[in-house]
């Protein structure tokens, strides 16, 4: 079974998933590995791995290793740019920033890694990455036209575009360390116009974002900065279940 058909059956079985997403420049592997085991007992479905500026394949590497050692959670590789890859990751999400000014990011660094990733026998989870405000770093290296809060219909005409595409997944992204997650009728409007799995992130640090999220509809949750500022486990369960949907 593929990575993508866990994902969709996970979906189908246990409703929205937690996916935590480590960042393998920001902490040792095996710091990274303590961190994918916390999260396993907090509920996490799936780590995501990646960050905008400073991956390289051996970080990428060590510690995908580490998390997969320490957690067995399946490791999705995020990638910020072409040049870092690793065969240990379980999938990585072929991804096209879509709103993006800069076609480097759009189709560029994909025509570049798709070699190397077919040569390394990565599965690939092909997925539409959308911008919304603030956007944050992510955005600004992207070089981002962001989704305004209030530019539901600019939202929804984009993530149609990913289905029409074939894409199995759409991102809507706020940002990592967002002060406002996106916002709640945009991910049901989404939700409502595509029958792909949705992901959301940007933001999520409390219970009553992560919910909010999942009752708009949200197929998946993510957060990362949480991880990294809390190591308290009631917390990481406390966000965790909310965003699933399930009593602690
Ligand atoms: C970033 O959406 C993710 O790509 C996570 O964001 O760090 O704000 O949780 P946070």
């Amino acid at each position: 079974m593929t990575v993508m058909d866990n994902i969709r059956e996970m979906i189908a079985s246990r409703g929205t998933l937690h996916m935590a997403l480590i960042d393998p420049d920001k902490q040792p592997p095996e710091e990274a590995g303590r961190i994918a085991e916390r999260m396993l007992a907090a509920g996490s479905d799936a780590v995501l791995i990646g960050g905008s500026t400073g991956v390289t394949s051996e970080n990428l590497a060590a510690t995908t290793r580490a998390i997969k050692d320490a957690s067995g959670l399946p490791v999705i590789h995020f990638p910020g740019n072409a040049e870092a890859l690793s065969p240990e990751v379980d999938a990585l999400l072929f991804m096209s920033m879509l709103n993006s000014t800069d076609l480097k990011w759009v189709i560029g660094a994909q025509v570049f890694a798709a070699p190397y990733i077919r040569k390394l026998g990565i599965e690939t989870i092909p997925m539409g990455y959308i911008i919304v405000e603030p956007g944050m770093k992510v955005g600004e290296v992207g070089k981002a036209d962001p989704i305004r809060r209030d530019q539901i219909d600019r939202a929804v005409a984009y993530a149609l575009a990913c289905e029409m595409y074939g894409m199995s997944i759409v991102y809507l992204e706020a940002g990592s360390g967002a002060d406002r997650p996106v916002p709640p009728e945009m991910i049901s409007a989404v939700k409502k116009a595509v029958s792909i799995p949705l992901i959301v992130g940007g933001g999520i640090r409390t219970p009553e974002a992560a919910a909010a999220a999942r009752e708009a509809g949200a197929d998946i949750i993510v957060t990362g900065t949480l991880l990294e500022q809390c190591s308290e486990g009631s917390v990481l369960k406390a966000v965790v279940s909310a965003a699933k949907g399930v009593s602690q």
